[in-house]
């Protein structure tokens, strides 16, 4: 009997998880000015039923849609004579067939729970004495959000702080298993050399909420899983929902949009709370060297600003040590990304954490990286390429911090 409820349970657990049966993701490639235009134009209004993944002003934009909106969707494509190609045919065949490529895998090697990943922070503090396992802040559900301080500092530390954050978008799972990568094999080489120079702060899962919520119920789940009174929809763009330019055209006022900014900003806990830990540590006199977001995907390498076409004071020196990191990057696996400023390399995007980091933590280094890959399988990257993207990219960390350690 309890076997069968058991099971019972199972299968009504599985049951509710969202299918993506017949989905199709179409990649667009419209050219000039007008087509250009009219994508954007779409990308803005009906975002609340198609997902766009990922739109570059200039260049292409990706939509996953539901069996029955290709159709109408493709032929206002094609009476527009705008090009694009079926990107994935059926999003749900790509979901299943995600894990399961390497028969004993590494633990680098896959990707990991909610629990797993917080189990990992505190085996990774007790492994190191160089680590110290830290509570950064709390999610709407109560859940920790835990990472590492990497130091070699006993208290009373003037080191410039490098910090990176994963995973603030749910479904991008590649860059909780990057930043977990990058940060073990800084510990195993003790700090390759970095730590008479910075104190590294790292949350590898910083939207603990909906990263769970992306395993249990819904794979393609973007945002936190906030609730609030009078909302259509649940969950904010944690991504639009930082104090810097917050609410600008970057970013949607309706709740079932992707990229819905919040009632107000900082109303996530887990942008709040992350923010106001680290700001406790610039308010100790800390200076911030380094900011990055990881997300996935596309291939990028991008400064501030995000919310408009315009360049940051040190725009020089920022790009100058992305273009140091890319080909660093480059020369492990072949694997090329684009650098620049945010906004006028993707599109303007308001209250975003590049911003905030660069303009109100005052880290020059501030990136979002958008890891692999360029949209074969976009948010959807095999568990075999796990290995090689956290090799790549941590050989372009290690260059950044070099470029940064000789910039002063
Ligand atoms: O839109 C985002 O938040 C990021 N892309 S993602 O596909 N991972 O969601 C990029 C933010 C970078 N800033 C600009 N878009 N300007
Ligand atoms: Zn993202």
């Amino acid at each position: 009997m309890k076997l069968l409820i058991i099971s019972l349970l199972v299968a009504l657990a599985v049951a509710e998880k969202v299918r993506y049966d017949g989905y199709q993701t179409l990649r667009i490639e419209p050219k000039g000015a007008i087509q250009n235009d009219y994508i954007h134009h779409l990308a803005e209004t009906l975002d609340e039923k198609y997902d766009f993944w990922t739109h570059t002003r200039n260049g292409f934009t990706d939509v996953m849609m539901a069996p029955n909106l290709v159709g109408g969707f493709k032929y206002l494509l094609e009476s527009r004579d705008i090009d694009y190609h079926v990107m994935i045919e059926d999003v749900q065949k790509l979901i299943d067939n995600q894990d399961g490529i390497l028969p004993s895998a590494g633990f680098y090697e896959t990707y990991h729970s909610y629990d797993e990943i917080q189990t990992w922070v505190t085996d990774m503090a007790n492994q190191y004495s160089i680590a110290e396992e830290m509570n950064f802040a709390t999610s709407y559900l109560g859940k920790p959000i835990n990472g590492l301080k990497i130091s070699k500092s006993t208290g009373g530390s003037t080191k410039r702080i490098v910090y990176f954050q994963g995973g603030i978008h749910a479904r991008e799972w590649i860059s909780p298993a990057t930043v977990m990568y990058m940060t073990y094999q800084l510990l195993e080489n003790n700090g390759e050399g970095f730590l008479d120079e910075f104190d590294f702060y790292i949350i590898p899962s910083l939207n603990v909420d909906g990263y769970q919520y992306s395993w249990t119920n819904d794979r393609m789940w973007r945002k936190t899983r906030s609730t609030y009174e009078g909302n259509a929809c649940d969950g904010v763009d944690p991504n639009r929902n930082y104090m810097y330019e917050w609410g600008g055209s970057g970013s949607s006022s309706l709740s079932c949009s992707d990229i819905y900014r919040g009632p107000a900003a900082h109303s996530e806990p887990e942008v709040s709370g992350t923010t106001s830990f680290l700001e406790t540590l610039k308010d100790q006199g800390r200076k911030f060297a380094c900011f990055i977001d990881f997300h996935s995907y596309s291939q990028l390498w991008l400064s501030p600003y995000s919310y408009m076409e315009r360049d940051a004071e040190n725009h020089a020196t920022q790009v100058g040590a992305a273009e140091e990191a890319c080909a660093a990057l480059q020369a492990v696996h072949g694997t090329r990304y684009t650098f620049g400023a945010s906004a006028s390399t993707l599109y303007a995007a308001d209250g975003c954490s590049v911003d905030w980091g660069y303009a109100k933590l005052g880290a020059t280094y501030s990136y979002v990286v958008e890891l692999r890959d360029k949209g074969r399988y976009g948010f959807l990257l095999p568990e075999n390429q796990i290995l090689p993207t956290g090799e790549e990219t941590y050989a372009g960390i290690k260059a950044l911090l070099n470029s940064i350690k000789n910039n002063s």
